[in-house]
């Protein structure tokens, strides 16, 4: 398994951000300290083709500024044009062994799973990590599962103690710390960031609760 920072994992499509500019959230977000960010350009208003590959590109020069790995969502041919860090996928975006596959050895793979069997699979799979949730209840994404608590990450952290989990759903600096104390890597937000009136402090506030979490663990 690759290494990668899932401490505070920053998630954001164009659509994400209602007013103001969705490359200054995420400068905003880098500069608050956020260690990991997935382009995830999804749903109706979903950028498309040259705007879409031209935000990417945008969304990946900040992160390099930044030192941050950029991650794309469910798009492993945008993925290989540009040269992302790394691609992440869902239940439903197709195989994650044919991913891996097509993306070599190098790149991050990331796969969203809802139990210990898919997070077994993920692993045969190659991944380097996976997406559990959602956690609490969460606005940002259409067809999400039912809320699943923390349980199957404890699950799998004790099955599969070395693979890396990052909690989704619902989260923020304020309810994350059971999701930490459940043994995952870090937390992965969208609008507790995205939505913030200040995306900067927001970020930062929930590195700090992660970084206090670890600490009186
Ligand atoms: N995946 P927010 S929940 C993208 O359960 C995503 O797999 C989920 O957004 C899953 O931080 C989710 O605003 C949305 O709740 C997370």
């Amino acid at each position: 398994m690759r290494e990668i920072d899932l401490r505070v994992y920053f998630i954001m499509g164009s659509s994400n951000v209602q007013n103001g500019d969705p490359l200054k959230v995420l400068e905003q977000a880098l500069r608050g300290g956020i260690t990991c960010f997935q382009l995830r350009e999804k749903g109706p208003d979903a950028l498309q083709g040259d705007e879409k590959l031209a935000f990417a590109k945008s969304c990946q020069r900040l992160c390099e500024t930044f030192g941050v790995p950029f991650i794309v969502n469910d798009d492993v041919e945008l993925a290989i044009q540009i040269d992302a860090d790394g691609v992440h996928v869902g239940q439903d975006d197709g195989c994650a062994s044919e991913v891996r596959n097509k993306i070599g050895k190098q790149k991050l793979l990331g796969v969203s799973v809802h139990s210990v069997g898919e997070a077994t699979a993920a692993v045969s799979a190659g991944a380097d990590y996976i997406g559990m949730g959602p956690v609490f209840k969460t606005d940002s994404k259409a067809d999400a599962k039912p809320v699943a608590g923390t349980t199957r990450i404890s699950e799998v952290v004790s099955l599969i103690p070395d693979l890396p989990i990052v909690g989704i759903g619902g989260i923020t600096a304020d309810n994350l710390d059971v999701v930490m104390k459940s043994g995952a890597s870090g937390i992965s937000v969208i609008s507790a960031i995205a939505s913030a009136e200040n995306p900067e402090i927001a970020a930062r506030s929930i590195l700090d609760s992660v970084e206090n979490t670890k600490v009186s663990s």
